[in-house]
């Protein structure tokens, strides 16, 4: 018998990239996953579970060993801290960049910067590095509203086709990082399940290392 293992997979973008690659790893689950309302899967390996959360979410799941090891953005493992979890290989899937935007044309102040996000943490070490004084706000959604009605001076935002800044008017402006997803391993997990856990880690790698049209 050997240990249940349990993945944390977020929901909504990062799923449909993540469902492909469990495929190609032989990880199936046994219901539709964007289809069913269920939050805890069982797979075609007994003993290889799925839980679908929200995509913040599944770094602290991890971190508590609630799942083994999870699929989650580096946005939001840099946002998270990851503690109590190791970063184990980049997925390369779910690709954008971290970016901060604003209107073309605008004027900035001399003084204290007005910045909307979602990534404070990742912003605050941005301006700090860059030894620029700001004033965060932090927003859970919808970033691009904030210049438009005067919230703040400009906004950091992942990027990817650019259509959502442009259909509100801004324009993306530096270059924060580049964003993908990783998988992410529980460190007492991979101690007291050391071999289910690689077993499973392994066939994810090969899946990634397998291009998508080998199926
Ligand atoms: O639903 P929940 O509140 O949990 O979070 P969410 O809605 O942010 O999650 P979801 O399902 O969108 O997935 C978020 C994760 O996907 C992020 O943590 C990233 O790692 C990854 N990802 C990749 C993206 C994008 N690309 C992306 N383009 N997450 C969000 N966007 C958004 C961006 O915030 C902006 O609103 O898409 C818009 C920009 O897209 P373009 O193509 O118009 O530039
Ligand atoms: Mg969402």
């Amino acid at each position: 018998m050997s240990d249940k293992i349990t993945i944390a997979l977020a929901k909504g973008r990062i799923l449909k990239e993540t469902l492909p690659l469990l495929e190609r790893a032989g990880i199936t689950p046994q219901d539709d996953l964007e289809k069913s309302r269920k939050l805890i899967f069982n797979t075609n390996h007994d003993n290889i579970n799925l839980v679908l959360i929200r995509s913040a979410d599944v770094p602290t799941y991890v971190q508590y060993g609630a799942a083994d090891m999870g699929i989650a953005g580096k946005d939001v493992l840099l946002e998270h801290g990851g503690e109590g979890l190791y970063e184990w290989v980049d997925l390369h899937i779910a690709p954008c960049k971290l970016m901060t935007a604003g209107f073309a044309d605008k004027e900035l102040p001399k003084g204290r910067l007005k910045v909307a996000t979602k990534y404070t943490g990742i912003t605050r070490d941005y301006f700090m590095k860059l030894g620029r004084q700001v004033e965060l706000i932090k927003l859970y959604g919808s970033m691009e509203l904030a210049p438009i009605v005067g919230l703040s001076d400009m906004i950091v935002d992942l990027v990817d086709t650019g259509n959502t800044l442009k259909a509100n008017g801004l324009v993306p402006q530096d270059f924060i990082m580049q964003i993908t997803s990783r998988l992410i391993v529980n460190r007492a997990s991979l101690k007291m399940k050391n071999k289910a856990l690689k077993q499973v880690i392994e066939k994810i790698e090969n899946a990634v290392k397998q291009p998508e049209q080998a199926l």
